[in-house]
């Protein structure tokens, strides 16, 4: 597909779209912004609640694609879950199907998948198909939105590039985070490979840099053209300094979602 030009970037007022609404206008896109919340300094950013439904397909009249970081992006309880997320995540899908968008890149998360057990010594990298696993409410809301993104490929042909994303801060702060993070620039690589690649169908890929401890397979993203170019290894002394290496018997280091699988953090609703 020729790269797209006007994107529509949900979730534009939070960490992560943060960072790409610096990235991204380097790679040649035009982005439209949405949020529940103001954006300072973007006095053109839509303010929207995924609720809306006729506020949502207004919003993606005209794109060419879309990002779609927009939902509660931690553990919350299951009704607010059901609206943001799940329901919110099926209006942006109605609305790009009716307004004929082509392709939409999802922010999923590890935390479709955390329950799995982390690599330790020989094992093998965790490869994209691993079983569903959801640690959380939040992380069953991103196996809904994958499944979501498939159904609307195989019934509708609306393409998507779920990414499950690891851990996207400007640094890594804890021992875990070394395996699964990714650095806002191959961050921004990434969702660009996942707007311009052919023929993308519904792929599922993870997303992180090329970290020396990294725990799953690249190789789906890669085959999007993503050529990452971060590692977060040059943080790895001073974090398992202050934080010791990852515990055999503790529940918290045990699986890829660390600490959402024995206390998630919560969002601050
Ligand atoms: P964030 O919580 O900083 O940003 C989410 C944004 O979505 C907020 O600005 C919020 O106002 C907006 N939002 C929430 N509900 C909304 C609604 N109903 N309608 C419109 N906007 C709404 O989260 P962050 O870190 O920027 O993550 C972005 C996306 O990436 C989320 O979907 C998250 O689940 C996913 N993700 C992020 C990871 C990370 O490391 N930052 C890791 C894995 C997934
Ligand atoms: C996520 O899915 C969250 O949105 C983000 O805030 C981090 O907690 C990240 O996963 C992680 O696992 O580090």
């Amino acid at each position: 597909m020729p790269a797209p030009r006007t994107v529509l970037l949900t979730g534009a007022a939070g960490g992560l779209g943060t960072l790409m609404r610096d990235l991204l206008p380097a790679y040649g896109y035009d982005l439209r912004l949405l949020d529940l919340r103001p954006i300072e300094g973007e006095p053109d950013a839509i303010a929207a609640d995924l609720a809306d439904r006729d506020a949502v397909r207004e919003a993606v009249r005209g794109v060419d694609a879309i990002i779609h970081l927009a939902g509660i992006s931690l553990e919350a309880p299951f009704e607010k879950i059901l609206k943001a997320n799940i329901e919110g995540t099926y209006h942006l899908y109605e609305a790009a199907r009716e307004e004929g968008v082509g392709r939409i890149v999802f922010a999923s998360s590890n935390h479709a998948v955390g329950y799995t057990p982390r690599p330790r010594g020989d094992d093998p990298l965790i490869p994209v198909g691993t079983p569903r696993r959801p640690d959380t409410f939040y992380g069953l809301s991103k196996c809904f939105g994958e499944d979501l993104a498939q159904l609307y490929w195989d019934r509708h042909g609306l393409e998507t590039v779920s990414v499950r994303i690891g851990s996207c801060f400007p640094e890594p702060t804890s021992v875990r985070m070394l395996s699964v993070w990714m650095s806002p620039a191959d961050g921004a690589r990434l969702f660009h490979a996942a707007l311009t690649a052919e023929h993308v169908g519904h792929t599922v890929v993870h997303g992180s840099s090329a970290n020396t401890r990294l725990w799953w397979d690249l190789t789906s993203a890669r085959a999007l053209g993503y050529e990452p170019q971060d590692d977060s290894e040059p943080y790895a002394e001073k974090l398992i300094a202050e934080q010791g290496e990852l515990q055999d018997g503790n529940e918290a280091h045990a699986y890829l979602g660390g600490q959402f699988v024995t206390d998630p953090p919560i969002w601050p609703y």
